[in-house]
């Protein structure tokens, strides 16, 4: 129907906000609404940084600190940043008692009487690729407190995948879009540069079936036997019915923008050498993936289901179309039997 405009506007809007409000109404759990407030400063969060990431050439803020972070690697400026908007955007709900960050070394224990949430994230990941303009974007993960009654501890947080009741990231891209699971899909929201609002662009992402493969094959020195049959595999597919099925190759090196398009366009994501975090990068790749209906494996395990020994443990991941994931797991099963 008409909107008596000129131009046809749509009106039928929803913003990230109403969104997480009509789900947490539509589970039929009661909602102290705690959790939408974490949500919504987490789309706060990642609007100011979509905002100093795009202007970093002009505010000449790239560039490496003089200081490392916890794993030794190079920081930059925009790291710091990201970390200290996301980290006091958080803080200010009041509704969190834990948050681990990337960048910190420790977890950081917040004392508030309605803080019931940990909030695990890599504020922005990628950061290899910002002084190429390359896309790169935060990963977030959310758990509930073990007990609200008892004095929260890194009991809390090393946890399963399985317990996470939100994960989700938000890529700084040719447009900012967050994308979001709360246990019952996925769903995107694109940044409206005008409002400044994040409106539902992709509802009930379900994977893609596009034939693609996305690894960092400069380290296939460091492969596996498993991992190499794969990527023969691949490369050199057997013909069905006389047709070559050809994969196509794609690495971005910034996991949002490689996870991105594995959930949009299919295929599959990989990083065997065990460089990702399994808390605050592997798990919500993980989440989001199975919620749109593919997988996420260790290549010998569920994703969700590894216990991180620390905060900062990382693990060899595998992710995306179930039948891409499944080949890989069938191979770690050939190689565990010596049979590779
Ligand atoms: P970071 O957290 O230090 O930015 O590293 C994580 C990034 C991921 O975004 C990406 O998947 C991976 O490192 C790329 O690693 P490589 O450059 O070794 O291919
Ligand atoms: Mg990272």
């Amino acid at each position: 129907m008409s909107n008596g405009h000129s131009e046809e506007l749509r009106t039928d809007i929803v913003t990230l906000t109403t969104h997480i409000i009509a789900e947490q109404q539509k589970s039929g759990k009661p909602a102290t609404g705690d959790m939408s407030l974490l949500l919504s400063s987490i789309g706060s969060a990642c609007k100011w940084i979509s905002n100093v990431v795009r202007k970093a050439e002009l505010l000449k803020v790239i560039g490496a600190t003089a200081i490392t972070n916890v794993q030794a690697e190079t920081v930059q400026k925009l790291d710091v940043l990201s970390n200290e908007i996301f980290i006091n955007l958080i803080k200010g709900t009041g509704r969190a008692a834990i948050l681990v960050s990337e960048e910190n070394d420790e977890a950081i224990f917040i004392e508030s009487e309605r803080g019931h949430y940990i909030v695990v994230f890599d504020p922005l990941d990628g950061s290899s690729n910002i002084d190429c303009g390359v896309s790169v974007g935060t990963i977030f993960g959310i758990y509930h407190v073990l007990d609200r009654s008892a004095k929260p501890s890194l009991k809390d947080v090393l946890r399963p995948g399985t317990e996470m009741v939100a994960g989700g990231y938000c890529m700084y891209g040719s447009s900012t879009i967050m994308v979001l699971t709360t246990g019952d899909g996925v769903d995107g929201f694109t940044l409206d540069p005008n409002t400044g609002e994040f409106l539902l662009t992709h509802q009930k992402i379900k994977l893609g079936k596009k034939k693609i493969y996305s690894i960092n094959e400069g380290n296939s020195h460091a492969f596996d036997k498993a991992v190499k049959a794969y990527l023969d595999s691949v490369k050199f597919p057997p013909a069905v019915n006389g047709k070559v099925p050809a994969y196509t190759a794609r690495y971005v090196g910034s996991m949002v923008g490689d996870v991105h398009r594995t959930l949009l366009y299919g295929g599959i994501f990989m990083y065997p050498t065990g460089k990702l975090r399994i808390l605050y990068e592997c798990f919500p790749m993980a989440m989001l993936m199975e919620q749109a209906g593919g997988k996420a494996s260790t290549g010998r395990k569920r994703m969700l289901e590894v216990v991180p020994e620390s905060i900062h443990s990382r693990a060899p991941i595998f992710l995306g179309t179930a039948a891409e994931v499944d080949a890989v797991e069938a191979l770690y099963k050939k190689l565990d039997a010596g049979q590779l």
